[in-house]
């Protein structure tokens, strides 16, 4: 299709049509910012902004991804490494699909890190829940060699898939996102707010660290807060934004 032609072309060409937006990532307790998100983004002059979902399921398809995934952490580890705000260094997150952890990955990753002199710990790996599913060896033996170095993982979209359970004792899980669609209903839906709750709980059991996705209210934000939410994101604070946004979509997050 004209899709796969233009997404090989993207990504194995420096067109500059596949860029990195990042999402200011807000301490609940202090309100600072302390990590950014990295989020692909795929401009075609053509086809127009093509969404994620759909052009990383096809690069996975197309055997792209490690490519892909290899510039987004790269670029990723370089721009946000630079980042400092008010003095403080800033974590840095970044998307991996689960076809991009095998045995080469540790090498790659420590080498994106040693280029730009970034400690491991300031790197946090999100995989999704439902990619988990799968249960691979190789995976595991990944994420636990990644966490061995000293990088975090993080189980992304927690709740959506139907191991969230299991997951949890089976890969080195440091940080759960919350995902959007249980904060959607605080202040509306007793039931959300009981899933939200009950995730805290659940993640401090495992001394995991929980991040919220989607906060677009104040009410969300004192509601996440109490519960002892550790981290969020969100448009109440800033949506992805270019680089060159980024200093300023970050100063105004506080
Ligand atoms: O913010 P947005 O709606 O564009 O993101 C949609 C989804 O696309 C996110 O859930 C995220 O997991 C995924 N995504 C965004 N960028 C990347 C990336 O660089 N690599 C991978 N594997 N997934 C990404
Ligand atoms: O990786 P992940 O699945 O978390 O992707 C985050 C997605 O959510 C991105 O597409 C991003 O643009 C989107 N997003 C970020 N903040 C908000 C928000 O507050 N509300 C909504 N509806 N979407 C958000
Ligand atoms: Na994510």
């Amino acid at each position: 299709t004209m899709m796969e032609t233009e997404l090989r072309a993207g990504v194995t060409e420096a067109s500059d049509q596949i860029v990195l937006h990042y999402q200011p990532v807000v301490d609940l307790t202090t309100g600072q910012v302390v990590a950014v998100e990295a989020l692909a983004r795929w401009h075609h002059p053509v086809l127009g902004e093509v969404p994620p979902s759909q052009f990383i399921a096809l690069a996975e398809r197309m055997g792209l991804i490690r490519q892909l995934g290899d510039w987004v952490l790269d670029q990723a580890i370089q721009d946000a490494g630079a980042l400092t705000h008010e003095g403080r260094e800033l974590d840095i997150a970044v998307n991996f699909s689960v076809l991009q952890l095998d045995k080469r990955t540790v090498s790659t990753v420590q080498e994106a890190l040693a280029r730009a002199g970034i400690r491991p710990g300031r790197l946090m790996i999100e995989v999704t829940e439902s990619a988990l599913v799968q249960d691979e060896d190789v995976v595991v033996r990944t994420l636990e060699a990644l966490a061995d170095l000293g990088v975090r993982v993080a189980i992304d979209d927690f709740g959506t898939g139907y191991s969230s359970l299991h997951s949890l004792r089976r890969y080195p899980i440091d940080t759960i996102k919350i995902d959007r669609e249980f904060v959607a209903g605080i202040g509306r839906l007793v039931d959300d707010e009981a899933i939200c709750t009950s995730v805290v709980h659940l993640a401090s059991s495992v001394n995991a660290t929980t991040i919220v996705e989607g906060v677009e209210t104040v009410e969300q934000y004192a509601f996440l807060r109490a519960i002892g939410c550790h981290q969020g994101q969100g448009y109440l604070w800033s949506a992805p934004v270019p680089l060159e946004r980024l200093p300023e979509a970050i100063a105004s997050c506080e």
